[in-house]
């Protein structure tokens, strides 16, 4: 695979790769969901990150335009897909750019990461098209955060007020719009911070297998765990939310 990374983990084992892939698409179905599988895209190593190509409301979808600009290509097919599935899409536009995995949707509300790959241009685009859907975005600034590639990487949001947030950024989520004082905030171990990006899906919450002290907190709080191994995707910087549009 020749995708982008900064892990320094080695290259995936693309037949492991694809296990994992396999048992992640099983794992989403066996919460429920129906499951749109795309085909391979050969020209875009990056694209099984979907996630990073649109945000996908209960009201229409909005395809990003990536910050890398070797991922833009992988935007067509989803915006294909997506034409099934969502009546109104709208779309990011130069000199904007938005990754889907700097997006965290809260109820109604929408926090958007500015980072290396998101822009303050694409922000306001998307801040534009989520207001005319009613719903309400606040900025969180994460460019002096290096660890964290995207917002998500850092921060999840599990529903009922229930967050997941590294301690590099839980004073920034305390602190938004959007995350009220009744929230109540896992505080991702240091030893454990991939495991930040966590996923609800129906009445579980996926998490990365091999992060024993974040499925404890997360299952002290109420929540049924379920571990999915991603660690060759974790070598090519992606994580469980990043390998899925959920809606
Ligand atoms: C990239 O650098 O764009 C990919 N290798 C990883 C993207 C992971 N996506 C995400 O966290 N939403």
């Amino acid at each position: 695979m020749a995708g982008l990374s900064t892990a320094a983990e080695g290259p995936p084992d693309v037949d492991l790769a694809l296990e994992q892939h396999a048992r992640y698409v099983q794992a989403l179905r066996e919460r429920g969901l129906d499951v749109i599988q795309l085909q391979p895209d050969e020209a875009h190593p990056d694209a099984t990150f979907v996630e990073d190509t649109a945000i996908v409301t209960e009201r229409g979808a909005v395809l990003t335009r990536p910050g890398a600009p070797s991922r833009r290509g992988e935007v067509q097919s989803i915006a294909q897909c997506l034409r099934n599935c969502c009546a109104q899409r709208q779309s990011i536009e130069a000199p904007g750019t938005v990754d889907g995995g700097d997006i965290c949707q809260a109820e109604g509300h929408f926090l958007i990461g500015i980072s290396a790959r998101t822009n303050e241009h694409g922000a306001q685009q998307l801040t534009e098209h989520l207001g005319r859907w009613g719903y309400t975005a606040s900025i969180i600034d994460i460019r002096n955060k290096p660890a964290l590639l995207h917002l998500k990487s850092g921060i999840a949001y599990l529903g009922e007020s229930l967050w997941v947030a590294d301690a590099a950024i839980e004073g920034e989520l305390r602190a938004s719009r959007g995350v009220d004082r009744a929230s109540r905030v896992v505080i991702v171990p240091p030893s454990e911070a991939y495991a930040a990006n966590c996923v609800r899906v129906n009445d579980a919450v996926f998490v990365a297998a091999g992060y024993p002290l974040m499925r404890a907190a997360l299952e002290d709080r109420g929540c049924r765990a379920v571990e999915i191994e991603v660690s060759e995707f974790r070598k090519m910087d992606g994580g469980l939310s990043c390998l899925s549009l959920r809606f």
